[in-house]
């Protein structure tokens, strides 16, 4: 295959009045007339990054014209338009003709192009709209800033006719070391392949078969003794290359990267790791670096990583959707868990069926573009969503099923914030939580009696605390007053309670801070935010290291003594499960649900005014 990349300096225009298609900005014709009002941008970037749109949100138009060979130009080749991400509805011309669209702002897309309609100079139109609006994943509302445009790599695949795609390569320990190799793909056209499994380090063949006039599917089944397993301290990586063959010679290379001998699993209320029993130590990061927005440079992402990693932490979940493949390929190198998810957060339009539709095909295109990173070890379907409603339980149960039988090797659950009022966890492969104790909630010394009444809804599943935190100004100090809110004592007081208690008690198998870093968020303006959730343990600006960020390899393994709370923690359940019930379905959640509505578009007016924009 070969791959052009249409990454580079194309031109742009808003289009506040939705006139483009009407008045066909597609045709070149029209391109020519517009040139002088059009504006350069850099492909892969949002144009939330030019300053006069930093805050918008609405249809923009991308232009870009690129010139192919004569040669790339044949009937052997099939040509393939690919997107890595675009930001929310997309649609595509090329040459003046129609595409397709795409919906959903974190996920890979592409169109199949007819040989006939590319030409040696050619000419592609892109509109991307990142409006906000009911029923779409995310839906109006969500904790983090909405980046438009054209954020991840475009580029033009030159296809062999005859080819395979989809390349599935699972892993199992089928005795003590003995492990079953499994490939699986679909097979383009018609071919022969010769495959190798290649040592990541030496480049050693370590097996090598032949498969012989494939169509439509394929299978290679190998068997290994000892290999070199992956794991978060050995992270061991193998190569798959495969190639088509012609008279017995190599011809061209159909697919060639690594992937990890790995098992992951759920055993009563234990995750193991290739049989061993594994915490997961981790840390949320949304994909935001200030100045690149969502586009971080590839060596950025790896410093985040290995910052994480030094810190002691063995898990990041990339909240709240899928980041750039980079960031995967860096943790399957450095040794990092991911948690990956889909976007549904908070109220969504669960009544509709265009959105359980929607919902499955991202988790689809989710699976299929990592299925093969052995850093990735569980899908969630949601987060924070109102799972004490039977028909958003149904439509989380069915999302579950769907991602399960796409792929059952890894962990499949959703992210929940109900203790009592969860109908739906025992469906999940492992239980979660997300509470901010001595944040939003409480003190945090209720936190081990907390966590001894989450004993009893875990259905002896492995329990993951995903989310808690506190928010600190980086740099805003209260050292005799410890309790001030949004001091960087005060975060680091609540993370380090918080961590001491989860690693003394002997049912947790996990924990997560929220967050990495300070990110951006219109609905968040009051004076130490600025627009930011402030929750990181860096700054938005990373080399701003706050007090919790310092203190985290002395306390990452690091438990307190505790009272042995769990009869109170029986008792209290049983007293407090009714109530709770009945009041979260009653008054809390319809009034979460009343608050949410207008939340951004509060913060954005705040921010247009303190910043002097019109919009
Ligand atoms: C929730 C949510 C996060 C973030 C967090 C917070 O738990 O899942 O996305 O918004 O709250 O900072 O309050």
């Amino acid at each position: 295959m070969k791959v052009i990349s249409l990454n580079g300096k194309w031109k742009c225009s808003p289009d506040l009045n939705d006139v483009g298609i009407q008045d066909k900005w597609y045709d070149l014709s029209k391109f020519n007339e517009l040139q002088d009002l059009l504006e350069e941008i850099e492909i892969p970037s949002s144009f939330n990054l030019i300053q006069k749109y930093s805050l918008y949100e609405g249809i923009f138009w991308h232009f870009f014209e690129f010139k192919l060979s004569k040669d790339d130009l044949n009937e052997r080749t099939n040509y393939r338009l690919n997107f890595k991400g675009c930001n929310y509805l997309t649609l595509v011309w090329i040459n003046g003709i129609f595409l397709g669209y795409h919906e959903g702002g974190f996920t890979p897309f592409s169109f199949d192009i007819e040989r006939k309609i590319l030409k040696e100079k050619n000419f592609l139109v892109v509109r991307t709209d990142n409006t906000r609006r009911k029923g779409q994943i995310p839906d109006l509302a969500f904790d983090w800033f909405n980046w438009g445009g054209i954020y991840r790599d475009v580029e033009l695949q030159l296809l062999n006719k005859n080819r395979v795609e989809n390349i599935q390569i699972k892993t199992n320990l089928i005795t003590s070391d003995e492990w079953k190799i499994s490939i699986s793909f679909t097979v383009k056209g018609h071919l022969s392949i010769n495959w190798k499994i290649l040592d990541g380090k030496s480049g050693n063949i370590i097996k090598e078969g032949v498969e012989r006039n494939l169509e439509k599917k394929g299978h290679v089944s190998v068997t290994l003794k000892e290999p070199k397993t992956w794991s978060p301290e050995k992270p061991n990586l193998y190569y798959l290359k495969i190639a088509s063959i012609e008279k017995d010679k190599e011809n061209e290379v159909l697919f060639n990267q690594h992937f990890g001998i790995r098992q992951i699993e759920v055993v009563g209320n234990r995750i193991l790791l290739n049989k061993k029993p594994i915490t997961l130590k981790g840390v949320s990061l949304h994909e935001e670096l200030i100045q690149y927005g969502r586009t971080i440079p590839t060596e950025k992402r790896e410093r985040d990583l290995l910052d994480i990693k030094s810190l002691g932490f063995n898990t990041v979940r990339t909240a709240h959707y899928s980041h750039d493949e980079s960031l995967l390929n860096l943790a399957d190198k450095v040794g990092i868990l991911i948690l990956e998810e889909i976007p549904i957060w908070g109220k969504f339009d669960y009544k509709n069926p265009r959105t359980f539709i929607l919902a499955c095909k991202m988790i689809k295109e989710m699976i299929f573009r990592d299925f093969n990173h052995p850093s990735v070890i569980w899908w969630s379907v949601g987060n924070e969503i109102p799972i004490e409603n039977p028909l958003v339980s149904r439509f989380i149960k069915n999302l579950m099923d769907w991602a399960r039988k796409l792929d059952d090797t890894r962990i499949v659950t959703y992210v929940s914030y109900r203790i009592f009022s969860d109908i739906c966890r025992r469906h999940a492969d492992v239980a979660t939580i997300n509470f901010y104790f001595g944040w939003y909630f409480a003190s945090v010394k209720q936190i081990n009696l907390f966590l001894n009444i989450m004993r009893i809804p875990a259905y002896n599943k492995p329990w993951i605390f995903t989310e808690f935190g506190a928010g600190a100004k980086y740099g805003f100090h209260q050292k005799l007053k410890k309790f001030v809110k949004y001091s960087e004592e005060r975060q680091l007081l609540t993370l380090e309670y918080s961590i001491r208690t989860f690693n003394a008690l002997d049912h947790l198998s996990g924990w997560l801070i929220w967050n990495y870093r300070d990110f951006r968020s219109l609905s968040r303006q009051n004076k130490f935010q600025m627009g930011f959730n402030r929750k990181g343990i860096v700054s938005e600006k990373t080399f701003e290291k706050k007090l919790i960020y310092h203190r985290l390899p002395k306390i990452i393994e690091a438990k307190r003594k505790i009272m042995n709370t769990r009869f109170l923690g029986l008792l209290i359940w049983l007293i407090l499960f009714p109530i709770v019930w009945i009041l979260t379905l009653t008054i809390y959640a319809p009034l979460l649900n009343l608050f949410e509505r207008n939340v951004i578009e509060r913060g954005k007016l705040k921010e247009m005014k303190r910043l002097n924009l019109n919009q």
